[in-house]
């Protein structure tokens, strides 16, 4: 991104379609390889979140994201960091994701610019309702289903959550996340997701191109369905 604007509500709904995050540790194979074969499916959004055993950290963790930065920039695909806001910075990435354990959305957006893209994990009503306040620009909305990627997982929500979400009013650009799949993914649009946020679906795909394309059709079709 380029300008220093805050980015629109559809461009970024259009974004959260397919929104893969990966890092070191939820690659079988080399995770250059994983993101590039992603970006050949036709991803829309990237976060490195590189976490977890045996997760990199230091240079490495930088030089690691550094390179899969320059493949999201050679596919037009943003760059999003999880919660390294020094890192984000560092790199100049194109936003961040961050968790009700992290520093503020407000505070994030001081130091990183309107021009930036900060996504807030919400639980509930209230979460959600703080994160927009402080300025956040789309929610990650789960756990949807029974993840095995993030050790310290809140509570399954199901779809419900999105749901109520929805009806009370929240419409700023949200994803689900947490265990989802292509044979689950749709009840998550049909709840008021604008996209799907998954790790190991694709990270762990014998066909990774395949996999990811197949989640872009299967979100495509879902929002005409949705209307
Ligand atoms: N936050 C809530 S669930 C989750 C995160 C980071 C993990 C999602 O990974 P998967 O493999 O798609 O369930
Ligand atoms: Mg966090």
């Amino acid at each position: 991104m380029t300008d220093n604007s805050r980015i629109s509500s559809a461009a970024l709904r259009s974004l959260l379609k397919v929104y893969f995050i990966m890092g070191s540790v939820n690659c079988r194979l080399d995770p250059s390889e994983v993101l590039t074969e992603a970006l050949t499916g036709g991803i829309t959004l990237f976060q490195f979140r590189e976490k977890g055993n045996g997760a990199l950290t230091g240079r490495g963790k930088l030089e690691l994201a550094r390179s899969l930065m320059q493949l999201c920039r050679a596919h037009g695909v943003p760059f999003i960091v999880n919660d390294d806001l020094e890192l984000a910075i560092a790199l100049d990435a194109d936003g961040i994701h961050v968790g009700q354990d992290d520093a503020p959305a407000g505070m994030i957006r001081r130091r990183l610019g309107a021009g930036k893209i900060i996504g807030v994990s919400a639980h509930n009503l209230q979460e959600a309702q703080q994160a927009i306040q402080d300025g956040a620009d789309y929610l990650g909305v789960g756990p949807v289903y029974p993840t095995n990627s993030k050790a310290d997982a809140q509570p399954v929500r199901g779809t419900q959550l999105i749901e109520e979400l929805r009806m009370r009013g929240i419409d700023i650009p949200l994803v689900g996340i947490g265990g989802i799949t292509l044979s689950n993914a749709a009840p998550v649009i049909a709840a008021g997701a604008d996209g799907i946020s998954l790790i190991s679906a694709i990270a762990q795909a014998d066909q990774i191109s395949d996999t990811a394309r197949g989640f872009v059709k299967k979100v495509d079709e879902e929002l005409r369905l949705r209307g």
